[in-house]
This record gives structure tokens, C-alpha cells and sequence, in this order.
């Protein structure tokens, strides 16, 4: 990350101001500076700099720009990423990696009690991600509303698994407006991702978080989803009780980026005390005799579910593996 000093000295009267890349189309990129909103422009030799990622500069980044007479910006210097979130640039080079957004305090899965039903799958993905780039995350599962009798001893599982996983768990009702209070107050002051599948009710919540925000909802489209959510139109909304947020439709498959597959491991928290019990210390708990991770799951100490979330992630990573050709 670049944080050389401005190549030339600001003329008087075009100051320097530090703001957070909020929004990204194409050429220009809307800086937040205070309660102000700078379009800019990046200064060109940042592009050459950074060419291993697709997107030199991410919404979240936090940059100094030199503020020209007539009110746009010019971007002058980058400063250094805490962390970021990423995926697999598509229809690039494979491994290529695609920022989707830079700083992020939290990450929020959001899940629905039904229609659609909680996708575990999708949260564990979600979890190894964050786990790997040391970003916080937590669930919320929401449309709590719906929930009938038969549906209750699952939604316990679930709570009673992330949080003893040691995962902030919410339950929320965008329509009755229950448990949105909690929610609004974890989000403030903060710069939040909210992911999860399509139709949980991730836009409609944060809706009625901040009324002002008026996101798109509803809208369950796969013919015009396909290829919309793509990161360059990624955007942080601000709160008004301070902080932003994220909403990334469509960002179903998070790529679990640069893992070998004995990594995985180190990333499903409760995994972690029974690694050095295997045999092999590069154990991929798959097929390799004398397995503590296998043992434990047979003991009910790591669940069945998680244990299959592994394995699925894991074949991920070896079929990434193989288009490299590594
Ligand atoms: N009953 C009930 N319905 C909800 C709730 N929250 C959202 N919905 C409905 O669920 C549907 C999908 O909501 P969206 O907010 O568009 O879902 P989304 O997660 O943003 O979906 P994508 O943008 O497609 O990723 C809409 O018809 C909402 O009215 C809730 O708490 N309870
Ligand atoms: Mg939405
Ligand atoms: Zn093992």
C-alpha cells in the first residue's frame, strides 16, 4: 500500500483533506470529508503501482486529496489498508484478487428463519473468510416473525453453535421492527459489511436502520442479478449516528482466498485445540489416518454440521488449486 507523501506541493487555497472512499464508478471516486462528498479523481500513478489487484483503490479506503477549485478531488495518497475484504476477480486471470471493501470493523451474515431457510453453508464461508483476515462477524438471522413451532429447535441450534463459537448472534424482524434497535446500535460507529443470500432481508433492514438510506428491495431477480454485483459498485452508506455500512448483494460466493488446504483448519475456531493431535502436522482431516478433528466430530465436540462445511471448503480450495496448476 502506498503512502508516499503528495508528489507536489498543494498550491495555496486547494487544501488537503483526509476522507473514506465511499463509492467507486469507474473513473471517479466519491470521497467522504466530513459531512461532505468529494468526487475525485486518482492521481495516475497509483494504477501503475498496484496492477496485481484489479481495483487499485476499494471503497473504505482512506485517502488524502487535494481539493481543486472547482470542488472535485484529486486523490494524492492512499493510506495503508487495516484489512479488506476480497474475492477472485471473474473473468480475469484466475487468482486475481478483487477488493471489495477496505477497513471494515465487522461483518454481519445476515440469514432468514425461512424463505429463504438458514444456509450454514454460506455462513461458514463467510466465517473463514473473516477468520483469515482477523475481521469480527456476526449473525443475524432475521425475519424472526415467520418463525412457526417446528422451526424453533433449529434456530436454537444455530444460536447456541455461533455463540458458543464465540460469534455476536442478533434476531431480528425488518417487518415488526424487533431486535432492529440492538442491530442499529452494533452498527453504529462503525464501518459494517451485511452479506447473505439473496431474499434474507439484508436491504430491507438496513432500511429501517436509516429510513434515509432507501435501498432497493425485494427484488429477486436472477436474469438481472446475474453479473450486477460486482465490486466496483460497491458502496458504504453513512449513518447518521456515525459509522457505514455495506450492502453486498450477490457476493454469495466470498472466494476463500490464497488457503492451502491444510490452512483451512485454522480458521474453524473450535478446530484449534485438537490440530496438534493428528498424526500428520499438515492434516487436511479428510483421509489421513489418526485425525483428531475426526475424532473430536465423532465425539460431538465439533459439530457434524461444521465438520461438513469444512470438507465442502476444503474441496473448494483443492479445485482452485487445480485450475492454477500448482
Ligand atoms: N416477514 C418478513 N419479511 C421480510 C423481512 N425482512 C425482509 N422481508 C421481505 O423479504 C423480501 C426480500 O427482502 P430484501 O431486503 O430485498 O432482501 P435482500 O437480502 O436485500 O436480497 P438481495 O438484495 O436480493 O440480496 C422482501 O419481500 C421483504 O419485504 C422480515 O423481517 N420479515
Ligand atoms: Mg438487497
Ligand atoms: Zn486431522
Amino acid at each position: 500500500m502506498s503512502t508516499d507523501p503528495p508528489l507536489e506541493a498543494s498550491p495555496p487555497g486547494d487544501p488537503l483533506l483526509d476522507g473514506v472512499v465511499i463509492r467507486s464508478t469507474g473513473s471517479w471516486y466519491d470521497v467522504q470529508v466530513n459531512d461532505q462528498v468529494v468526487p475525485s479523481k486518482m492521481r495516475g500513478k497509483f494504477r501503475l503501482e498496484k496492477q496485481e489487484a484489479t481495483n487499485p483503490l476499494a471503497v473504505g479506503d482512506r485517502v488524502t486529496i487535494r481539493l481543486n477549485p472547482d470542488k472535485t478531488g484529486l486523490i494524492m495518497t492512499i493510506h495503508e489498508r487495516q484489512n479488506r475484504l476480497s474475492r477472485r476477480a471473474s473473468g480475469r486471470r484466475v487468482g486475481r484478487e478483487q477488493v471489495i471493501v477496505a477497513n471494515i470493523d465487522m461483518v454481519w451474515i445476515i440469514q432468514s428463519v425461512r424463505l429463504p431457510r438458514p444456509n450454514p453453508g454460506f455462513i461458514d464461508r463467510v466465517l473463514v473468510t473473516t477468520e483469515a483476515h482477523e475481521i469480527e462477524a456476526g449473525l443475524v438471522i432475521n425475519k424472526i416473525d415467520l418463525i412457526r413451532k417446528k422451526d424453533r429447535a433449529y434456530l436454537d441450534f444455530l444460536h447456541t453453535l455461533y455463540t458458543d463459537l464465540g460469534y455476536q448472534v442478533l434476531l431480528t424482524s425488518a417487518k415488526t421492527g424487533e431486535g432492529v434497535e440492538v442491530f442499529r446500535e452494533a452498527l453504529t460507529g462503525q464501518t459494517s459489511v451485511v452479506t447473505g443470500p439473496s431474499g434474507v432481508g439484508k436491504s430491507t433492514l438496513l432500511n429501517v436502520v436509516e429510513p434515509g438510506l432507501d435501498l432497493r428491495t425485494g427484488e429477486v431477480s436472477e436474469k438481472t442479478r446475474k453479473g450486477r454485483h460486482t465490486t466496483a459498485h460497491a458502496a458504504l452508506f453513512p449513518l447518521s449516528d456515525g459509522g457505514f455500512v455495506v450492502d453486498t448483494p450477490g457476493i454469495r460466493e466470498f472466494g476463500v482466498l490464497y488457503l492451502e488446504p491444510w490452512e483451512l483448519s485454522h480458521y474453524f475456531p473450535e478446530f484449534l485445540p485438537h490440530l496438534e493431535h493428528c498424526h500428520f502436522p499438515t492434516c487436511t482431516h479428510d483421509h489421513e489416518p489418526d485425525c483428531a478433528v475426526i475424532e473430536a466430530t465423532l465425539d460431538d465436540l465439533i459439530t457434524e454440521e461444521r465438520y461438513y462445511s469444512y470438507l465442502n471448503i476444503l474441496h473448494s480450495i483443492r479445485l482452485g488449486e487445480k485450475d492454477v496448476g500448482r
